[in-house]
């Protein structure tokens, strides 16, 4: 049976923004983002979801290219009758210059203003409000001036780019704070948020059900946004109980692997222990390799050299954080500057009275051995 009342929601997907570590991908990685739209589409179209909720950020206003906006006009439009609701965000704000306004849109597309919105579905007896950014930075929370409810039907939903602050304490937000005290005190069955990248959920503290979630990006923008990328799909029953469900949708994964060069000494070791590594990531990926721990001192691990060994991936990076092995009691024992720094460091270590001090000595003690590993070898 279906339920009573479905949404797919998405946000923070900023077609066209700059991506400074890309350069030569850079547009084969818009297209990806624009693939990831087309595969949120199709899960709109598949689910027979009755809204799709966009909570912002969506096409840069600053960089975002009229392509892309008659692109998004073509997609929604190939949804429709279903509603397309939009709140603009921070990076897109309702702007008089924006594709949001000077293009034509079709009419299952439904825009969210500085001016509090609410669009009302009589077949579905639900109604879906917003609200949206006029310039990038907002400091007070919009749900201040949120009007209430309609009366007379059954759902409400809301569609809100915002910055979910903690409560008390922290008040100078840039990004239309809010508090979840706020979103509970509005009524609505859900609030579509947008924002912040990582995926969120806030729970109704009667309901013990989500009041507002955000999504996280749909594809990654920065190495921080790791794994699988995913929209929500919410089901909302006759009794007003809420599920929301991940549908991860993205094209490439950003993976990060930490390996441990230990007994590594030559070239060929490492490029197979690389390998061994990588054995079950996709080439399709965004892959991060790191280099830890402590290594031969003799051998350097030379990045380009595994750059070209695995560039099938189609972007890996490598960044080399070992430090030689060197021996530094027999370098303590030999005295000598480097011996008598390493000896310092020691007792300083020894006589340290809290773990933060400690850590500070620790790493100037790897700093010293990694410079005397470059200039013993
Ligand atoms: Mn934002």
């Amino acid at each position: 049976m279906k339920a009573l009342l479905t949404f797919i929601h998405t946000a923070d997907v900023h077609l066209d923004a700059p991506m400074q570590a890309l350069s030569e991908q850079y547009a084969l990685r818009q297209d990806d983002f624009r693939r990831t739209m087309r595969r949120i589409r199709d899960l709109v179209v598949d689910k027979q979801a009755d809204f799709w909720l966009i909570a912002g950020d969506l096409l840069e206003y600053r960089g975002g290219s009229r392509a892309t906006a008659l692109f998004l006009r073509d997609l929604f439009a190939s949804v429709a009758p279903v509603p397309v609701c939009i709140a603009p965000g921070n990076h897109d704000p309702w702007r008089e210059d924006s594709y949001y306004q000077s293009l034509g849109w079709s009419g299952n597309v439904f825009w969210f203003t500085p001016e509090w919105g609410a669009f009302e579905f009589p077949e579905k007896s639900c109604v879906v409000y917003g609200w949206g950014f006029p310039e990038p930075h907002v400091y007070e929370s919009p749900l201040r001036h949120f009007p209430g409810k309609l009366s007379g039907y059954k759902h409400h939903v809301m569609v809100l780019h915002a910055h979910v602050r903690s409560s008390g304490g922290d008040d100078h937000h840039p990004y239309a704070p809010v508090t979840v005290k706020e979103l509970v005190d509005t009524g609505m069955d859900y609030v579509a948020l947008g924002h912040i990248h990582k995926p969120m959920q806030f729970v109704h503290p009667l309901k013990k059900q989500p009041i507002a979630a955000y999504p996280g990006t749909p594809e990654a923008l920065t190495v921080k946004e790791e794994g699988e990328r995913c929209v929500l799909y919410g089901e909302l029953d006759h009794a007003g109980r809420l599920t929301l469900t991940p549908v991860s949708v993205e094209q490439r994964r950003v993976s990060k692997i930490e390996i441990k060069l230990g007994g590594v000494e030559t070239t060929e070791a490492l490029v197979e222990l690389v390998e061994q590594e990588l054995a079950g990531e996709s080439a399709e990926n965004m892959v991060y390799v790191t280099f830890s721990g402590e290594r031969a001192a003799h051998f350097t691990p030379s990045l380009p050299v595994l750059q070209q060994r695995f560039r099938h991936f189609f972007l890996i990076r490598f960044t080399d954080q070992t430090w030689p092995d060197v021996d530094e009691e027999k370098l303590i024992a030999e005295g000598g500057v480097l011996g008598r720094w390493l000896a310092k460091l020691a007792d300083a270590e020894a006589i340290a009275t809290d773990e933060a001090q400690r850590q500070m000595i620790r790493l100037a003690r790897r700093e010293a051995v990694e410079r005397i590993g470059g200039s013993s070898v």
